[in-house]
């Protein structure tokens, strides 16, 4: 089998894709997720510009060794860009590959491990009370396990509270818009959240908390420690992970469990962090992480380590990306759980696709391949809008993490 043809589309159903197609000799395509949430056009032109023009002739069986082409090829390594243009390509051959078997893509992977993926969806209030509300409305929902954010007293907006309810959008169109933050009225504002929350619905549900990066070490270790009564199931991004021995402190400090990783691209970002077991949670997701290829093996590191994975879904990883992070959940042994995000109507019928949710679960389906389809024609009508990640500013005008 051959490769003949590859193309990059953006469209905007509801908010931005990049979806890459890669065509073969034998009428078999595949897709693949290319979306860099704010930064789209960038992976668009490293796919259109410098990648694409490579894969022409090549067997897309050939994946391991497209990927080194792509990665060591290169000779510049890693950056979100590089690595989500190569994620890209990399799910586009892995749907090739199983559509050409016959075979759902966690075969290939190495087959079921479980028969449901358990996973997490976003509750969010303006204030404490409206959060309860939303997490009574998920718990009906079937959704064993809940992320809780709510608005912080004395802020005018805060990170994973959305403007409407239901819906929760981070980009926005047109340039960023900044947000204020204080970490003390944060500080003082989260425990009672999850105080409340464990007093109205019990021990039962799985409790989760996004931090968006915003907290010194030992902040953190504050944050995890006060949380503790509470049993969470993580404290997720506690502190931006650059500094990866940062962990270490909040570690010292809590038994509160820690996810990161969302914003990684490659196993580098979290080398210190496994081997030391800094964390329980590796978050790195299939389309900023290099593809099924390269998560395959961060997973397979972390496993060593009692790391289990608990990949980013937010709405900006397209349905492609969807698609492949339910395959690897389903196969690999190490899994935790996995993030949901329902994306909007618009974007569900542009990608018609096999998977599923039931009763706090999630299915990959049995289609061969990954089990999505991209539709061109009504892709067509949305066009791409300029959309940005806010910025985030604290009272005093310093610009701080968003
Ligand atoms: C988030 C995201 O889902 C999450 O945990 O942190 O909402 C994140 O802000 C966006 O994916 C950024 O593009
Ligand atoms: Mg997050």
């Amino acid at each position: 089998m051959k490769i003949t043809n590859a193309y990059v589309n953006i469209c905007s159903p509801g908010r931005n894709f990049v979806t890459l197609k890669i065509e073969t000799d034998q009428g078999i395509y595949g897709l693949g997720d290319g979306t860099l949430n704010g930064r789209e056009l960038a992976v668009a032109s490293y796919l259109t510009d410098h990648v694409l023009p490579c894969l022409i002739g090549r067997d897309p069986f050939q994946i391991e060794d497209i990927w080194q082409y792509l990665y060591r090829g290169a000779y510049w390594r890693r950056g979100p860009v590089t690595m989500s243009a190569i994620a890209a390509v990399d799910m586009a051959l892995w749907d090739i590959k199983g559509k050409a078997l016959h075979t759902p893509v966690y075969n290939l992977l190495g087959g079921r491990s479980r028969q449901g993926v358990m996973v997490y969806c976003h509750a969010f209030g303006k204030d404490i009370h409206a959060a309860l509300e939303d997490v009574a409305k998920h718990k009906e929902m079937g959704y064993r396990a809940i992320r809780v954010q709510s608005g912080v007293p004395g802020l005018k907006s805060t990170y994973g509270v959305g403007k409407t309810t239901g819906y929760y959008e981070p980009a926005e169109r047109g340039l960023p818009t900044e947000y204020e933050w204080e970490t003390e009225s944060y500080l003082r504002s989260v425990p009672g959240l999850f105080a409340k929350v464990r007093e109205v619905f019990g021990e039962e549900i799985h409790l989760l908390h996004d931090c968006h990066h915003r907290l010194t070490p030992i902040e953190a270790a504050r944050l995890g420690k006060e949380l503790e009564p509470f049993h969470l199931f993580w404290i997720e991004d506690p502190t931006p992970a650059e500094l990866q021995e940062g962990f270490k402190l909040i570690r010292q400090h809590t038994t509160t469990p820690i996810a990161v990783g969302e914003v990684f691209n490659s196993l580098w970002d979290a080398h210190d962090l496994i081997r030391n077991q800094w964390i329980d949670y590796i978050r790195a997701t299939v389309v900023h992480a290099g593809g099924l290829t390269h998560l395959k093996k961060i997973a397979d590191f972390a496993d060593l380590y009692h790391v289990k994975t608990g990949c980013h879904g937010a709405t900006d990883l397209s349905p492609v990306s969807m698609a492949a992070a339910l395959h690897f959940d389903t196969a690999i042994h190490n899994f935790g759980i996995q993030e949901h995000m329902p994306h909007a109507a618009e974007t569900d019928a542009v990608f018609p696709h096999a998977y599923f949710f039931k009763d706090g679960y999630m299915y990959p389906g049995d289609k061969p391949g990954l089990g999505i389809d991209f539709d061109e024609k009504l892709a067509s009508q949305y066009e791409y809008q300029r959309a940005y990640l806010p910025v985030n500013r604290r009272q005093d005008g310093t610009l701080t993490d968003w």
